[in-house]
């Protein structure tokens, strides 16, 4: 066989890679962000972008992807294939080179728009570093190339193996089991990445198998991010077909589209380079104002604003709005902490004038349907004004009512905020549950019925004029709105507990809209946390109990423990533990869990509430459950 590498010799070059590959093993957590189910997933991301990359050069349009039931994953791609001619200064082939050298796959790229330097970037070799084995195939000249590599280290040299047709490139990795903490990828989560991927990428196909499952998917979408957007609102009444530009200014690829719906939810994303920038940038900031500015003047136009009318607002012209601005650019700068955020400034001008024009041409060419979409503006004007007037009202009264403390609420001794906690439970049962349970010392308990939650469609604003959450407000001491004053909150820790079923989470998204919207002083200075009751209690034959928080450990447990259980107990309600094992699981500070939600859970729920409030029924209890599993994995 011939072999491309012309020498077995170690050199200083070979121990400085190696260094560096064992910096990514000793610290996994500094490349790829965790070593559990997320760092698992982000290795199949970072070979999956290497492929996306070959598809935004336009070199692939077809990239397949599967898991084997040895847990080993194959992505493979039928791109230009990785070079395997000598690296001048290594005498190494290239394909060696980015699999054994840290950010080194970008160099050889050369041009092109880049996935890769978004969020992820480490490059392959960080994944082959992690990995048990990795083998990697490139097709290129008509020649098949092989390289096998163990815990990052070559174990082969690069062999020509025999003829290949087409190009294209095919990576095997096993994930290495004395860093990842469980192998255990979740189908649906890389799904829904690689369906982002595919409206992102227009014409390519990918497909996924799950061997373990035996399941497949393919996503292939014509019509890009336009099929995005009819995704998005599948379950929505629309006013129009969507609205589609695709430009380039200036070497920025600009890509947007815009449907309205009859509904009030807000859905806008924003992509740079296929990274969701989900912390937006400019690229929004420029999709936003050109739609503010075109409707405005539209409506000025038409005379369905009068001279005397104030502009439509950035919010009413939002309400009801699905869009995607998707832009790709050789230069990206992700700001923020997360990196979530575009920075280039000369995006916002370019994205603006490309979907200026789009839209004004749309409007003048389509009277009809852009008098509903400016109706629909005006009625969320008219609307903004009357719930702010309720607003202030609302707001005022709950000032006044605050000398008295609510009736339900079973309050405790402590005066000191510092020392005192208030649980917020939810239902009645369980809340005379929390009151017997707690220790009425330190912990306040305000039970809420579970009413609240039939405020399906209702706003927010409304929400303020709920009992419930009057009862709330006054308890907590420290107003809402522009009279939140946090020195006068009354409880230093204020813990939500909720069921651990969809009302529960339907009740937790909703109160965390709330304190986000009303109380964000609150969020941002760690007073808020959520309660982790346990799911599950096991009694084994030796007449212990054990209580266990998330379906991982339960799965653990029951495998552990096989032919020592007498008994599996699952709580489905906090109503079903007696107030002694509610104190003990859940409410004693020696022995329970809370997590401090942050400023970003509170706003993500604040992205939920309106879709939850909006859409049909199906869909809505799905979110809800695949949104409680993720509240379990809240960092504190
Ligand atoms: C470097 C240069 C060229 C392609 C690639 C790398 C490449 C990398 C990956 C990773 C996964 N799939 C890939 N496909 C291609 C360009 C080579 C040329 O110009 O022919």
């Amino acid at each position: 066989m011939a072999t491309l590498q012309q020498t077995q010799s170690y050199s200083a070059a070979d121990i400085q890679v190696l260094e560096g590959l064992q910096a990514v093993r000793r610290r996994p957590g500094m490349y790829i962000g965790s070593t559990d189910i997320r760092g698992l997933h982000h290795l199949v991301y970072e070979v999956v972008d290497n492929s996306i990359d070959e598809a935004l050069a336009g070199a692939c349009d077809r990239i397949e992807i599967t898991i084997h039931e040895d847990l080993s994953v194959t992505v493979e791609d039928n791109g230009r294939g990785i070079p395997v001619d000598l690296h001048p200064q290594t005498g190494k082939s290239a394909l060696e080179v980015v699999h054994t050298i840290l950010h080194s796959g970008g160099k050889f790229g050369g041009g092109g728009y880049k996935v890769a330097s978004g969020l992820h970037g480490v490059g392959v070799s960080a994944v082959n570093a992690l990995s048990e084995w990795l083998e990697v195939i490139s097709k290129r000249d008509g020649r098949m190339y092989r390289q096998r590599y163990e815990r990052g280290k070559p174990v082969t040299p690069v062999e020509d193996i025999g003829p290949a047709e087409g190009t294209g490139t095919r990576t095997t990795f096993k994930p290495d089991a004395e860093i990842f903490s469980e192998i255990d990828y979740r189908a649906d989560v890389l799904l829904q990445r690689f369906r982002e991927m595919a409206f992102l990428t227009r014409g390519l196909r990918i497909h996924f198998t799950d061997e373990r499952t035996g399941k497949e998917q393919t996503f292939y979408f014509e019509g890009g991010i336009s099929s995005f957007v009819r995704y998005l609102n599948k379950n929505r009444t629309v006013l129009h077909e969507p609205i589609y530009v695709e430009k380039q200014v200036n070497g920025t690829l600009v890509e947007a589209v815009v449907q309205y719906t009859t509904g009030y939810a807000e859905s806008v994303y924003s992509f740079a380079n296929n990274v969701n920038t989900t912390d937006g940038g400019t690229h929004l900031t420029g999709l936003r104002s050109a739609i503010t500015r075109t409707l405005n003047d539209y409506a000025r136009r038409a005379g369905l604003l009068k001279d005397s009318d104030e502009n439509l607002t950035g919010d009413d012209v939002r309400e009801g709005l699905t869009a995607i601005v998707s832009v790709k650019l050789t230069d990206p700068q992700f700001e923020s902490q997360t990196k979530a955020r575009l920075g280039n400034p000369e995006v916002r001008g370019q994205v603006e004038a490309v979907v200026s024009e789009a839209l004004a041409t749309y409007f003048e060419e389509h009277p009809r349907e852009a008098k509903a979409i400016v109706e629909k503006a005006l009625t969320a004007a008219r609307a903004r004004l009357a719930a702010r007037q309720a607003r202030e009202l609302v707001i005022r009264k709950s000032a006044l009512e605050s000398l008295s403390l609510p009736g339900k609420l079973a309050d405790c001794s402590e005066r000191d905020p510092a020392r005192s906690e208030l649980y917020i439970v939810e239902g009645d049962s369980a809340g005379g549950t929390a009151k017997q349970g707690r220790d009425r010392r330190f912990q306040a308990v305000l039970p809420l019925r579970g009413k609240i939650i039939n405020v399906e469609k209702a706003r927010m604003d409304k929400v303020l004029d709920n009992e419930e959450i009057r009862a709330l407000i006054t308890a907590l001491g420290c107003g809402v709105g522009d009279h939140f004053d946090l020195s006068k909150l009354r409880y230093g820790r204020v813990i939500l507990m909720c069921d651990a079923d969809v009302d529960g989470a339907h009740i937790r998204t909703l109160l965390l809209t709330f304190f986000f919207r009303y109380m964000l002083g609150l969020v941002e200075q760690g007073h808020l946390y959520i309660a982790q009751p346990p799911l599950f209690r096991i009694e084994t034959k030796a007449k212990k109990h054990i209580y266990v928080y998330d379906e991982q450990e339960q799965e653990r447990l029951l495998k552990e423990l096989d032919g020592k259980i007498v008994a599996v107990q699952r709580y489905k309600g906090l109503g079903e533990m007696n107030a002694e094992q509610l104190w003990e699981t859940t409410m004693n500070p020696e022995t329970r869990t809370i997590l401090r939600v942050t400023v970003e859970d509170a706003a993500a729920a604040d992205r939920t509430f309106d879709m939850l409030m909006g859409s049909a029924v199906a869909p809505r209890r799905r979110f809800i459950q695949t949104h409680a599993r993720q509240v379990r994995n809240l960092d504190i």
